[in-house]
């Protein structure tokens, strides 16, 4: 065979040869991507599901018994709530409060209630002679206790948004001690009679609780 002959047969070959050589490379690398594909679909996401499923379930469980609890209690809040009916001097009290704070010696705050001015008598202001001893008074007897207070009805409230009220705490198992009239008892505060529900002339210092 002449020399010419020979190389154009050689690049034919040649030729032939690289092409299946990049048939087989890029088959190769099919084959690569397709296995890949394959390794995420066989990855466990169905057990993943499954786990999150499960978990799911159990708070649901647990919803409804914390719930049931929840209405038991208060339930049993309202109950006491209504039962406790105070009686002072043959009539219900208006409102039964717990004094959380005292501002001076005829001014307290309580809970639920509100600020309380105490009806028909005036103790000394700030800076006057005996406010400090009239302000130290009222918080022995009423701070942190529970009181009774018999409102007004005819004002309710002063210009100051204040409950007008006579206030009773607990003295022994069958009375309740009149504050207001015990402050002007012992010299703290003095009378101040306004036109309202309550005669100071006809208060006793100890009155029955049923
Ligand atoms: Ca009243
Ligand atoms: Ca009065």
């Amino acid at each position: 065979m002449r020399p010419q002959l020979l190389l154009v047969v050689g690049l034919v070959v040649g030729l032939l040869i690289g092409g299946a050589a990049g048939v087989g490379a890029g088959a190769s690398r099919a084959t690569t991507v397709l296995s890949t594909v394959e390794v995420v679909k066989t990855q466990p996401i169905t057990l993943t599901t499954e786990v999150v499923r499960i978990s799911t379930v159990s708070t649901e469980v647990l919803r409804p018994t914390t719930i049931l609890s929840t209405v038991v209690q208060q339930t049993t809040v309202v109950k006491t709530t209504t039962i406790g009916v105070v009686v002072i001097g043959g009539k219900p009290v208006d409102l039964v409060a717990r004094a959380y704070h005292v501002v001076d010696g005829d001014t307290f705050d309580t809970f639920p209630s509100g600020r309380v001015r105490l009806a028909d008598i005036n103790t000394p202001e700030r800076g006057q002679p005996g406010y400090s001893e009239a302000t130290n008074a009222l918080r022995i007897l009423v701070l942190d206790k529970t009181v009774y207070l018999d409102v007004d009805n005819v004002e309710v409230m002063d210009s100051y948004n204040r409950l007008v009220a006579l206030v009773y705490v607990d003295y022994n198992s069958t009375h309740v001690l009149n504050v207001n009239l015990w402050l002007v008892v012992n010299g703290y505060a003095v009378f101040a009679d306004f036109a309202n529900e309550f005669n100071p002339q006809e208060w006793s210092l100890y009155v029955r609780k049923d």
